[in-house]
């Protein structure tokens, strides 16, 4: 595995590339163009800039997250080719610039959703967290209002005004979409990038949804094992694959994240690893990454991982904020930096032991 961190570029990020750089075994960061819309074909030089920027400070750039979906290729609209289209001209400059991942996700409407972005926990950190309580007394038109009020300045990916201000429409367009259709346009988008996969040997990998259960009534498909397996045997291609995020398939409880990682070998191109605390069965806060302070034994999810052979990008997920750092919530630096350091400990246990 190359332990990376998420970084939003120098436009957007609190978080320096010089900082990364100090952060133990980090060597990589996962990073995307910020600033482009779903649907829109990526400029080769605008790859290379940033790609360089990274480069020029002694990291790697070791994937994109994301290049998103746009609305009509989930919804599966007649307009869908003109957008598969220029996915495929993103990942042949992305391939054409020597980049080998590209994580995306096939959410509806919303990406990841939380009903608070820093609540308080008993050391003085806060966290985001979700209630199921709190979505179910939601008008999904006041989710954004709700979100906004609390992300310390920054644009969240996923929540940007402009989408939100479609809510409404972009709820009016899901309307007839069900399970199975958006199981059918995701294999026909597949299908579609497949052979530029194949020649630019770039690895999908799917996010999963985050809650892993439907919100606000909105189809979800990529919650768990059985779903997961279908959709990689539904386009069964190496390049067709998963990023494995234990914080997102980990609020299902039912979910057991070793096994799912188990099954799924060779698919798993991209690792997001943190922990959750839970007080109740739907209601969860993000833990610091060490498995005493939360519900998921990090060893086995990491050993896991060793022993399917990943060789592909980690990252620790969304980290607490600590040490009065100001910065987007789930994405500052010194959690997360702790975060890497312990992730890099267990491996380095796990391959140390596995060696004897
Ligand atoms: C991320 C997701 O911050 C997060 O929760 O893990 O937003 C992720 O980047 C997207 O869903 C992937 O497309
Ligand atoms: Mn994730």
């Amino acid at each position: 595995m190359q332990m990376t961190l998420r970084w939003y570029g120098s436009k957007y990020d609190t978080v320096t590339l010089k900082q990364i750089r100090q952060i133990p075994g980090v060597t990589g960061v996962i990073s995307t163009l910020y600033g482009t819309a779903p649907g829109e074909a990526w400029e080769l030089e605008d790859i290379l800039a940033l790609k360089k920027e990274i480069e020029d400070a002694g990291l790697q750039l070791a994937g994109i997250e994301s290049v998103n979906i746009h609305d009509a290729i989930k919804v599966g609209t007649p307009d869908r080719e003109q957008y598969i289209d220029n996915y495929i001209t993103t990942l042949e400059r992305l391939g054409q610039a020597d980049i080998h991942m590209v994580c995306y996700n096939f959410m509806p409407v919303f990406d990841w959703t939380r009903t608070e972005l820093a609540r308080m926990r008993p050391d003085g950190s806060t966290v985001l967290a979700y209630t199921q309580e709190a979505v179910d007394a939601l008008d999904p038109e006041k989710m954004f209002e709700s979100i906004a009020g609390d992300t310390n300045g920054a644009v969240m990916p996923g929540w940007e005004p402009e989408r939100m201000a479609r809510i409404k429409d972009l709820f009016e367009m899901y309307r007839d979409v069900d399970d199975e259709k958006l199981f059918a346009n995701l294999k026909y988008f597949l299908e579609r990038i497949m052979p530029t996969c194949d020649k630019y040997d770039i690895n999908m990998a799917i996010h999963p949804d985050d809650p892993a259960w439907s919100v606000f009534g909105l189809p979800r498909i990529i919650i768990n094992k059985a779903n997961i397996l279908r959709m990689i045997r539904m386009v069964d291609n190496p390049h067709n694959g998963v990023t494995f995020c234990s914080g997102s398939y980990g609020t299902n409880l039912e979910n057991d994240l070793p096994d799912m990682i188990r099954s799924l070998k060779g698919r798993v191109h991209f690792a997001h690893v943190r922990n959750l605390k839970f007080n109740s069965p739907t209601d969860f806060e993000e833990a610091a990454h060490l498995s005493s302070d939360g519900t998921f034994d990090m060893y086995e999810i990491m050993r896991a991982l060793y022993d399917i052979g990943f060789t592909g990008p980690i990252r620790p997920d969304h980290g607490r904020m600590i040490w009065d750092e100001v910065a987007m919530p789930g994405y500052g630096l010194y959690d997360r930096a702790l975060g890497a350091t312990y992730l890099n400990g267990l491996w380095e246990a796990i391959e140390k032991q596995h060696r004897k």
